[in-house]
C-alpha cells in the first residue's frame, strides 16, 4: 500500500463490484471483503492475514479472538497469521518478535482475481531497512489466498538477494470449533513430534489426538493430511498441504489463555490450531533467485 493509500483508494484500484471490495475493517485497518459465489471471506493487509472463510452454505471456519488488538505493528489473534522468517522465538535473539516480523507488517495488495465463483487475493511484502535489522536478507514473500468451496493459501518465498538464506514458515491457522473437548484430530498416528509443553521431548503420536490440556506439538517429517473432527459443530475440517514437512497442533488451554491479553479467558474452548509449516529441522535453504512455495488446502464437510 502506498504511503497514503486509503481503503477507498485501494478499492478504486483493485475492487471487483459485487465480488471483492477493499474496505476499512476492525481498527479501521484495510481489508479485502469477499462475497463471491462459492464463499465469503476476509483478508487484512496487516500481515496478509486471512481472518474469515465461509464456504457457501457452511458456517465460519476460522476463529478470531474478540480480544484481538487491531493495530499496525500488532499481530491479529486468530485467523491465519503468517509466521516467517522464523517460527517461535528467534534463536539467540530474545528481543526479536516471536514468529518473525511479517505478521505485524502492512503488506501490499497486488491483485484480486475473480475465477468463476472463486476469488484469489495476492498480497506481498519484501525486505527493507527495518527488516534487515532483524534478518539481514533480501526477500519477497507473496501470500495468495483463494476463497471458494475450498480455501487455498499459497505462501511463496523468493530470495532476491546475493547470498543464500534459511527460513522457517508457518500458516498458523486458528480453526473455530464448537467445544475443544469434543475435537478429535486424525492423521498424525505414528508421527514423531516435539512436545513443547514437556521440554521439547520427542514423542510418538499414538492414534487420534484429543485436546484435554495445554497442547503445543511440532509434528516432524509429515506431509499427511489432517482431519479436525468437531463433534459439537458436527463437521470435519480437512487440512491438506503441499511442500510442507511439519505440522503444529496448539491450544493454550486455561492458564496460558489467562496470560494472553489478546485472548478471552474462555476462548481456548473455541479453537484449535493446526498449522501448515516448515519449521525446526525442516527450515528451507534458498539460493539467490530461488523460490519456495508452501500450500495449505482447507475443506469442510458435515460429519
Ligand atoms: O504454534 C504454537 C505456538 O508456537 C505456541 O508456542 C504459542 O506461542 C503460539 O504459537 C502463539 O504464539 P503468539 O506469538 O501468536 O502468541
Amino acid at each position: 500500500m502506498g504511503a497514503h493509500e486509503t481503503a477507498a483508494d485501494l478499492d478504486r484500484k483493485f475492487g471487483v463490484p459485487g465480488v471483492a471490495r477493499v474496505v476499512e475493517g476492525n481498527g479501521r485497518l484495510p481489508k479485502v471483503a469477499v462475497t463471491a459465489g462459492n464463499a465469503s471471506g476476509e483478508m487484512y493487509l496487516l500481515g496478509a492475514e486471512v481472518t474469515s472463510w465461509k464456504p457457501q452454505g457452511a458456517e465460519e471456519v476460522l476463529f478470531v479472538s474478540a480480544a484481538s488488538k487491531w493495530a499496525d505493528g500488532k499481530a491479529i489473534r486468530g485467523g491465519v497469521p503468517i509466521c516467517c522468517p522464523w517460527f517461535g522465538n528467534k534463536a539467540g535473539d530474545p528481543k526479536a518478535p516471536a514468529h518473525g516480523f511479517v505478521r505485524a507488517k502492512a503488506w501490499q495488495l497486488e491483485s484480486i482475481e475473480k475465477n468463476g465463483g472463486d476469488v484469489t487475493i495476492s498480497m506481498a511484502t519484501a525486505g527493507d531497512a527495518e527488516t534487515r535489522k532483524l534478518w539481514p536478507s533480501d526477500f519477497r514473500l507473496v501470500q495468495r489466498a483463494t476463497f471458494g468451496s475450498v480455501l487455498v493459501m499459497e505462501l511463496e518465498m523468493t530470495n532476491t538477494g546475493q547470498s543464500s538464506f534459511r527460513f522457517e514458515a508457518a500458516l498458523h491457522t486458528y480453526f473455530r470449533v464448537g467445544d475443544i473437548a469434543q475435537v478429535r484430530i486424525r492423521g498424525l498416528d505414528g508421527i514423531r513430534y516435539l512436545d513443547k509443553t514437556d521440554g521439547n521431548r520427542e514423542k510418538l503420536q499414538k492414534g487420534e489426538l484429543t485436546i484435554g490440556t495445554e497442547t503445543d506439538s511440532v509434528y516432524l517429517d509429515t506431509a499427511h493430511t489432517v482431519d479436525l473432527i468437531d463433534g459439537a459443530l458436527r463437521r470435519t475440517i480437512e487440512v491438506s498441504k503441499e511442500n510442507s514437512r511439519s505440522t503444529v497442533v496448539w491450544n493454550p488451554w486455561i492458564v496460558k489463555s489467562k496470560a494472553m491479553a489478546d485472548l478471552g479467558d474462555d476462548e481456548w474452548k473455541q479453537f484449535a490450531c493446526v498449522e501448515t509449516c516448515n519449521v525446526a529441522g525442516h527450515a528451507i535453504e534458498l539460493a539467490p533467485g530461488q523460490k519456495h512455495s508452501m500450500k495449505a488446502i482447507i475443506r469442510t464437510s458435515r460429519s
